[in-house]
């Protein structure tokens, strides 16, 4: 028996640090590691039994071919080699014939590791396949700190602790950033108070001390109202704002004297006090800290939003204070050159792209994608306009390969299905979003089954397909140390060869890390002269026909549709509807009834759960469950959309209306 240390995989902004106990080739136990800067020695319950999944007996462990129909999940086990071959001789065929682009890789975060996670670019980039564009996230997020920002680091979680004013800003702490409740807990001890914006009143929220209910997408007008009292009140930093920062002058010329309080809490549905309240506690806070999370990002004016948001601790002078600023994402990627592994080298230019928030156009309207191959996602059950979806994967002239651990809803639809492995079976280099630590994850035990990484299966095909490469005879291991070398440049004075040991491993924060400002002039740029517009100014969204606003937010047992593969979590129920008893009455709708929310895409049938967590006009269901998980035909992504946001091309999937009834 001997215990190891590793790193939670999964798409979470933690990066837990793992204790794996392995007897026999098996992992027996995983706990949390007390040396974890941020995660500290505890995990969540999912992962508290990572040995479930790992050595679950619905794993899949051989290759499969189809003998169902798509969908149907009948398979019957093939070699390696027949898998290999079929791959490469209908990819060869495609080629001769549509040539590349008609080969269309899909893939997310199932693992976050980085060569797990970018296998499989140099591959298609070397066949010249389409692209994918990995939107489905929050680039929105991503583009709306930037715009503002530019490459300016976010605060670290830790430093929380010394703020005495803390936004929870669309972003349910318990479920996903679960550890960041441990620097609340000291913050609060020291006197300071949390506050939680969210469209409904989520646990993250009981946890808090104040709980704003802003309406869904309207986060930027809230965001410009509380600019509007802290100019009022004086309550801005003046010589911060000199100093480093521009356009402040604009803004509060031409823009804030557009959202007074009473039209503010009209749009954002806040009511006038609680948002006066939220301006004076931020104007007055010592050390103010944001932690955003990506719900205001996930609308079409999601960039805007962001933009809008992340001027607030300008305005103030939070930045550098010790305790206050923002946390958005903590970009600890920076510290490896993934091009060592992505080889964008080999991309070729002028090839299709495929936005991955609309596989449903592009498998459906446009006959030109012949082949589907699918990795570390499941997009029948998380990407948005679901019967779009299936109706591509049901193509009975796509060959879809689907390289999968587990029968998800995605894999059904594959004519070959692939056994993948867990972390606990490769190498790989990790780092975290939510937190400065980067961690090597060493193999613990040998592949379950016959299953294949995903940078095995990349050489494999690679060889296969007559790409004789230098770069594939390397094994994964062997990038990962070339991941730990590249650091050295990158981000000066890490310890490399704690990295390389496998345990948690601060990234050193230089003192003025977030007092100077990485964009093009320096400074703070809430003007952005090369935006149009050069102001941030709230976009509204515009009126759907639909009754309610749908919300769909993340559930605590699961993450995105990992862990449906877990009976002891995913126990109970899973399609609940959160509905307030006003709109209930209205449309006879009564507790633990079966109700159905409907819009142009489709349907999905839910039990409803009348709750003053939300309020009327608002309905909240929280999941992307497996079919097997629910009793009806469609998991939630039946109703979402494929429509982008503003900037960044990114995902809407909060941006939904749907009508309600009973059944
Ligand atoms: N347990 C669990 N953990 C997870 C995940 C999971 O599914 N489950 N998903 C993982 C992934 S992929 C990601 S990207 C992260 C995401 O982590 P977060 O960014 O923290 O969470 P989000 O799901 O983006 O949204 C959080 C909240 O935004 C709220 N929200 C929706 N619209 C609005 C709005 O207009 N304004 C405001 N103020 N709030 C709004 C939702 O109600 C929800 O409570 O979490 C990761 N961790
Ligand atoms: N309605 C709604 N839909 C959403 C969201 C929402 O809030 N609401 N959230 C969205 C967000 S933020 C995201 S990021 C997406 C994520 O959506 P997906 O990318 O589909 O993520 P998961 O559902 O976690 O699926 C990951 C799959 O990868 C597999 N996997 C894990 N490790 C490996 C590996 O090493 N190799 C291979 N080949 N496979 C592996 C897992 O078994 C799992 O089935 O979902 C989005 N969908
Ligand atoms: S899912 Fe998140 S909280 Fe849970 S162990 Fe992994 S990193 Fe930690
Ligand atoms: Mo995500």
């Amino acid at each position: 028996m001997k215990t190891l240390p590793s790193v939670c995989p999964y798409d979470c902004p933690d990066a837990c640090g793992l204790l794996v106990t392995v007897e026999k080739g098996r992992a027996i136990k995983v706990a949390g590691d007390p040396a974890h800067p941020f995660t500290r020695g505890t995990l969540c319950p999912k992962m508290a039994h990572y040995e479930r999944t790992v050595h679950s007996p619905r794993r899949l462990t051989t290759p499969l071919r189809r003998v169902g129909k798509k969908g149907s999940g009948e398979f019957t086990p093939i070699s390696w080699e027949e898998a290999i071959n079929e791959i490469t001789s209908r990819w060869k065929a495609i080629i001769a014939r549509d040539g590349a682009e008609a080969i269309l890789p899909y893939s997310y975060a199932g693992t976050m590791g980085v060569v797990q996670h970018g296998a499989f670019h140099g591959l298609f980039y070397r066949l010249g396949a389409s692209e994918l564009d990995r939107t489905i996230c929050s680039p929105a997020k991503g583009r709306g700190y930037a715009d503002v920002m530019g490459t300016t680091l976010s605060t670290a979680p830790q430093e929380a602790q010394e703020s005495d004013c803390i936004l929870l800003w669309s972003t349910h702490t318990l479920a996903t950033n679960l550890h960041f409740r441990h620097d609340l807990a000291a913050a609060r001890k020291n006197g300071a108070k949390i506050w939680c914006i969210d469209t409904y009143r989520s646990k993250t929220a009981d946890l808090a001390d104040y709980f704003v209910s802003v309406r869904p997408g309207t986060d930027g007008a809230l965001a410009l109202g509380i600019l509007h009292i802290l100019h009022g009140e004086g309550l801005t930093d003046r010589d911060f704002l000199e100093k480093h920062v521009l356009g402040w002058e604009g803004l509060a010329e031409k823009i804030l004297p557009k959202y007074p309080p009473e039209k503010v809490a009209a749009i954002a549905g806040v009511p006038e006090e609680m948002l006066r309240a939220l301006a004076l506690a931020y104007g007055h806070a010592r050390a103010p800290f944001i932690r955003l999370g990506s719900g205001q990002s996930r609308y079409r004016n999601g960039a805007m939003t962001t933009r809008l948001i992340t001027c607030l601790p300008a305005a103030v002078g939070a930045w550098g204070k010790k305790g206050g600023g923002l946390l958005a994402s903590a970009n600890a990627s920076r510290a490896y050159d993934v091009d060592i592994v992505h080889r964008p080298d080999w991309r070729q230019a002028g090839v299709r792209h495929v936005n991955m928030c609309q596989l449903g156009e592009a498998l459906t309207a446009d006959s030109r994608i012949k082949s589907l191959f699918v990795y570390s996602s499941n997009p029948a059950c998380t990407a948005p306009d679901q019967n779009k979806v299936l109706a591509g994967l049901a193509r009975e002239d796509l060959f879809t390969v689907v390289h999968e651990r587990f029968l998800t809803d995605t894999a059904r639809y594959a004519d070959l299905l692939l056994p993948a492995t867990t972390s606990l079976e490769q190498d790989d280099a990790y780092y975290s979003y939510g937190n400065y630590t980067l961690q090597c994850g060493w193999a613990a035990i040998p592949p379950v089954g016959e299953s294949l990484s995903n940078w095995d299966l990349a050489c494999r095909l690679a060889k296969a397909l007559g790409i004789d490469d230098a770069f594939y005879d390397q094994s994964a291991r062997m990038l990962s140390e070339k991941l730990i070398a590249s650091t050295k440049s990158r981000w000066p004075g890490i310890d490399t060869d704690l990295l390389q040991s496998g345990r948690p491993t601060p990234l050193p924060l230089p003192t003025d890390y977030n007092r100077t400002f990485a964009t093009k002039s320096g400074k703070i740029e809430i003007r952005n002269n090369t935006l149009s517009p050069a102001l941030p100014d709230y976009m509204p969204l515009p009126a759907d026909a639909e009754g309610f606003a749908f919300v769909n937010a993340p559930d605590m047992r699961i993450l995105d549709s990992s862990f449906n593969e877990r009976e002891e979590l995913t126990r109970g129920n899973t399609m609940v509807l959160l509905i307030h008893p006003e709109d209930a009455a209205k449309f006879h709708i009564t507790d633990g009834q079966r109700v159905t929310a409907q819009n142009e895409r489709g349907e999905a049938t839910f039990t409803a759960k009348l709750t003053a967590s939300t309020v009327p006009g608002r309905v909240v269901s929280e999941g992307v469950w497996w079919r097997e998980r629910i009793s009806g035909e469609h998991s939630v992504n039946v109703l979402t959309s494929q429509r982008l946001t503003d900037e960044g091309a990114g995902s809407t999937f909060y941006d939904v209306r749907v009508n309600l009834q009973a059944k």
